[in-house]
C-alpha cells in the first residue's frame, strides 16, 4: 500500500507533501467528475468559463469588493460593470452589485423588497416554476410564497397572480428564462399589475439575462423582460452561467440606487472609515467582478451575440432529432436554449437512468428531461447525444 492510500483522509500531513505530488494526486482524485469539454455535460446552466476570464480571475484573487477602502479602484470596476449590465438591460444607471450567484441575487431582491415594503408577515408571488432559490430567501426572510399556477405555455398565469394580491403582498417575481424549461414569463403584464397595484416586482433573468437581449438582431421573436417595462425593480442577471464568467458571479440590479439603499448597513471601522454594505456577502470576489468586466469588454456586444446564435441554432438541432425519435417529444417550444424533453410510452426516469449509463448528464424533472445546450456544446455531442437517445429508445420498447 503508498503512503498516499494509507493516509486517513481525515489527516491534514505533519510535514507538507511536494507540490508536484498533491498536483498527482487531485488529478486522480478529481477524475470523477464530469468535465464540460468531454461534452456529456448536458445538464447544466453553466459552462467553461471563456479562458481570457479565467486568465483575468487568476490575476486579480486577492481583491475584496468587501474593503472597498482597500480596494477602491475595483469597486469602481464593479460598478462600471453593472452599468454595463445595465445597459444590456435598458437601464444603464441601474444599481446593484456582482454576487456569488442567482442565489444570493434573488435573496438580495426580496430583502430589499421586503424593506421597502414595511409589512408585516408579507407575502411574495411567484409562479410555481420559479428556482429553489426563492424557498431560500423567503425562510431567511420570513416571508411566505405564495405559488401561482401556470398556463398552458408554462408561464405564471398572470391572472392568478393578480388574484393573490393582499394588503400583505410585497412583491412578485416573474421568471425570464425558467430553470425547467427555459420559459419566459409574461413580464409586461406583470409589470401592468405591478405598477397599478403598487408593488415591486423582481425578474429572475438568471439564466435568461444574457440571452434574451439578442434574440431580437439574431432574427428570433424578441421578448419583453427588462427595465424597459416600468414595473421592473430589481433584476436578476448571472455571469457565471450565459455570460462565461468563471464561478462566482451572479448579478443583482435595481432600477435605482434608493432600492438597495432599504438593505444598506453601515459599517463603520473599515480604515476609509464609514462604509456601507448592501450585500449578503461581507469578504466577495473581486476576481469575479474584475473578469466579467474583462469579459464584456472583449466579447462586447457582437460576441455575446455569437454565443446566444451558436447555442439556440443547436437548440433547434436538438429539437428536430427529438422530434424524429419515435416515443419522444418536447415539452413545449423552447424560446432558450433550454429544451424539455417528454414521452407518452416510457418513464423519463429510465431514460434518465440508460442515459446515464451512457455517460450522459441531463436533468430530470418530474416528467421530463432537460436538456441546456451551453457554449461548451458541439454539434458533434448533440449528433452523438441524439444517436444514443434513439438506440435507448429501441431498446427500452421492446
Ligand atoms: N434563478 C434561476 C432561474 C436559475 O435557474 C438558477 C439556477 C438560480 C436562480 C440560482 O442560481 P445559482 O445556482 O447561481 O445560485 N439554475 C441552475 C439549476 O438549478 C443552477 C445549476 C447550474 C444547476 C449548473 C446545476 C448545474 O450543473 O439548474
Amino acid at each position: 500500500m503508498s503512503s498516499e492510500t494509507a493516509r486517513r483522509t481525515s489527516d491534514i500531513p505533519e510535514q507538507g507533501l511536494p507540490q508536484n505530488a498533491i498536483i498527482k494526486e487531485l488529478e486522480a482524485k478529481l477524475q470523477r467528475d464530469f468535465t464540460y469539454s468531454s461534452g456529456k455535460i448536458l445538464c447544466s446552466m453553466c459552462t467553461n468559463p471563456h479562458s481570457f476570464a479565467k486568465q483575468i480571475y487568476r490575476n486579480y484573487l486577492e481583491k475584496n469588493l468587501g474593503d472597498p477602502s482597500l480596494f477602491p479602484a475595483s469597486i469602481e470596476l464593479e460598478q462600471e460593470t453593472i452599468r454595463m449590465l445595465g445597459s444590456l438591460l435598458s437601464n444603464p444607471k441601474a444599481s446593484g452589485h456582482i454576487v456569488s450567484g442567482g442565489t444570493e441575487a434573488n435573496i438580495i431582491a426580496l430583502w430589499a423588497a421586503r424593506n421597502l415594503a414595511k409589512k408585516e408577515r408579507g407575502e411574495v408571488i411567484v409562479p410555481v416554476s420559479a428556482h429553489y432559490s426563492f424557498d431560500k430567501a423567503s425562510d431567511l426572510l420570513n416571508l411566505k410564497l405564495i405559488k401561482v399556477k401556470l398556463n398552458r405555455r408554462f408561464q405564471m398565469d398572470v391572472k392568478a397572480a393578480e388574484k393573490a394580491i393582499t394588503s400583505k403582498t410585497v412583491a412578485i417575481v416573474g421568471v425570464a428564462g425558467s430553470t425547467g424549461l427555459g420559459v419566459v414569463d409574461s413580464i409586461r403584464e406583470l409589470s401592468e399589475i405591478a405598477s397599478a397595484h403598487n408593488i415591486y416586482l423582481h425578474v429572475d433573468a438568471a439564466f435568461g439575462g444574457f440571452v434574451l437581449p439578442f434574440l431580437k438582431e439574431l432574427g428570433y421573436k424578441p421578448l419583453d423582460f427588462d427595465f424597459r417595462l416600468p414595473g421592473v425593480c430589481s433584476i436578476t442577471i448571472d455571469p457565471h452561467k450565459m455570460g462565461l464568467a468563471p464561478i462566482p458571479a451572479g448579478g443583482i440590479l435595481f432600477r435605482d440606487a434608493k432600492m438597495s439603499e432599504a438593505i444598506s448597513m453601515k459599517v463603520p471601522y473599515l480604515t476609509g472609515g464609514e462604509m456601507k454594505q448592501s450585500t449578503l456577502l461581507g469578504t466577495r470576489s473581486g476576481a469575479s467582478a474584475v473578469a466579467v468586466w474583462a469579459l464584456l469588454m472583449h466579447l462586447g456586444r457582437a460576441g455575446y451575440a455569437a454565443v446566444v446564435k451558436r447555442c439556440l441554432g443547436l437548440t433547434w438541432k436538438l429539437v428536430e432529432g427529438i422530434q424524429r425519435i419515435d416515443g419522444l417529444d418536447i415539452v413545449t417550444k423552447p424560446t432558450l436554449n433550454v429544451v424539455g424533453v417528454k414521452s407518452d410510452r416510457i418513464d423519463v426516469h429510465l431514460i434518465f437512468q440508460e442515459l446515464r449509463k451512457h455517460g450522459w448528464a441531463v436533468s430530470l424533472f418530474l416528467d421530463y428531461l432537460r436538456v441546456v445546450i451551453m457554449p461548451h456544446t458541439k454539434p458533434s455531442y448533440i449528433k452523438r447525444f441524439l444517436e444514443d437517445l434513439q438506440r435507448i429508445l429501441e431498446n427500452l420498447r421492446t
